[in-house]
């Protein structure tokens, strides 16, 4: 790490101490730019690290509602702007008790480097409350909603802003908010993504993020004469992400053995029953541990990162952040997994990713890996933007296309900047060079 890099990453742990996931992503991102620096010399000097690590701007607002006990309740409501350098800001918003400003801090400054990886133009943010929709009614949810809304709607628009979902947030409260949207600003206009088929939501959107992921790992391993095909797959969450990347995996041939919720996970060495953990998952909001019961099949075991210590070839974290560590990294390695890639945002800790690369593990971070979800929100605001729809094999096309480029842009810069095989530093740098290149452009600002 040079000094420059040093010393700004050093000023950010001074400043935010009480932002962990920030400076963790910080700590992963900032040392693999080194080369970038000592290449670019004028970067330093336009301060452009300082610039780029600090949101252009971040939002703070309550968020009143009523339950049906008729009592108020508050919440704390966010959106993150952390960069429009190379598009108008774009990126989920989460609805989960652990929301802080920090944690949005991190996911909005990983969605800076996603977004220009997929090469697309989408500037980043992230945004979200600490709400939990875990046993609200569909009542209280749309009131929250609402609510939510009602202050975010000043601060977004179809060619400033545009979110999406994340954890908590999915087709359900996409809905709510898009109608108090609508009702605020008497315009029917492309201003959330992940909205529903019939107004203005885009085919394959729900599936982009899984698929993507599975599209993504499939080139990375057939580069490696690897193929998922046979593999024993192990994907821990149950949500929008986890189900659709194990849909895809099976249809690529791969054995899909376990899945999980917060929870615990369940085993079921006849590969997982798709149907029944959708039906559990996204139509009844049930727990996973339903799914013996349901089917007379596999096991429940408490405790969700129980999923890491059962032995497979492809491993693919999609709950949550720091859900695989280096404790679970090791057992993996010493169980001979073959590839490791993240569908939810830096779920391995830092210490888990450095081991499976210093293994030899097949690595991909989730900034590349789960760029399939914001793509097709691209082609979402392409086809709200020309009036239009497109079929569903024309999205998935188009994002097949997207993630072999990444995985080509990745791999090709990791190999330029004489570190091939080491996707973390392909991902941060390709990520890196074209929002600093777009900064550099427009000034001081
Ligand atoms: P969902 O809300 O649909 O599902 C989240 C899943 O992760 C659930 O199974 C949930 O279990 C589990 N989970 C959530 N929090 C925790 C926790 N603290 N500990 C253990 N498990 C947890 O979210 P998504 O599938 O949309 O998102 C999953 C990940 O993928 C997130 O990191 C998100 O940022 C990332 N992502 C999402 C994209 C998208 O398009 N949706 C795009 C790119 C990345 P439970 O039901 O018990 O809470
Ligand atoms: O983390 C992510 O990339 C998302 N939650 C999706 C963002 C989007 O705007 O589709």
């Amino acid at each position: 790490m040079n000094q420059y890099i040093a010393s700004v990453l050093g000023d950010l742990k001074a400043r935010y101490p009480h932002q962990p996931e920030f400076l963790q992503a910080a700590e992963e991102i900032l040392p693999t730019l080194t080369a970038v620096f000592d290449r670019h010399p004028e970067y330093r000097d336009a301060a452009l690290l300082e610039r780029f690590v600090e949101p252009e701007r971040a939002i703070l607002f309550r968020v009143p509602w009523v339950d049906d006990e008729g009592h108020t309740r508050i919440n704390r409501g966010y959106r993150v702007q952390f960069s429009s350098a190379i598009g108008p800001y774009k990126g989920g918003l989460r609805f989960h008790p652990s929301v802080t400003l920090g944690m949005l801090k991190f996911l909005a400054l990983e969605q800076t480097l996603k977004n220009s990886l997929t090469g697309l133009p989408l500037g980043a943010a992230k945004g979200g409350a600490d709400f939990n929709p875990r046993g609200k009614s569909d009542g209280e949810v749309m009131r929250f909603c609402q609510s939510f809304m009602t202050e975010l709607a000043r601060h977004i628009g179809p060619s400033m802003d545009v979110p999406a979902g994340d954890i908590g947030v999915g087709a359900r409260e996409i809905g709510f908010m898009f109608g108090q949207y609508k009702r605020l600003v008497a315009r029917h206009e492309g201003v959330l993504t992940g909205k529903g088929m019939g107004y203005g939501g885009s085919q394959a959107r729900t599936e982009a993020t899984g698929y993507g992921l599975m599209y993504l790992v499939k080139t990375m391993l057939d580069n490696h004469d690897l193929s998922p095909d046979g593999m024993r797959a192990v994907i821990s969450g149950s949500g929008n992400v986890a189900i659709f990347a194990a849909e895809k995996a099976a249809q690529m041939g791969a054995s899909v053995i376990a899945m999980s919720d917060s929870e615990g996970f369940i085993l079921d060495e006849a590969g997982i029953d798709l149907s029944c953990v959708k039906t559990l998952k996204l139509n009844e909001r049930a727990r996973i541990s339903e799914y013996p019961k349901r089917t007379g099949r596999g096991r429940f075991q408490p405790g969700a990162k129980g999923i890491w210590q059962l032995p497979c070839d492809l491993a693919l974290p999609c709950a949550t952040q720091n859900e695989l560590d280096g404790g679970s990294a090791s057992v993996l390695i010493k169980n001979g997994v073959k590839a490791v890639a993240e569908g939810a945002n830096m779920p391995a800790t830092l210490s888990a990713s450095h081991a499976f690369q210093e293994a030899g593990v097949l690595f991909m971070p989730g900034k590349a890996a789960n760029a399939g979800g914001v793509a097709v929100s691209a082609f979402e605001m392409t086809q709200n933007a020309g009036f239009t729809s497109w079929t569903f094999d024309k999205v998935d096309r188009e994002l097949q296309a997207v993630m072999d480029r990444i995985y080509h842009r990745v791999a090709h810069t990791a190999a330029r900047y004489g570190k091939a095989g080491d996707f973390i530093l392909g991902a941060n740098v390709a990520g890196f060079i074209k929002v600093a290149d777009a900064m550099m452009a427009q000034g001081v600002v």
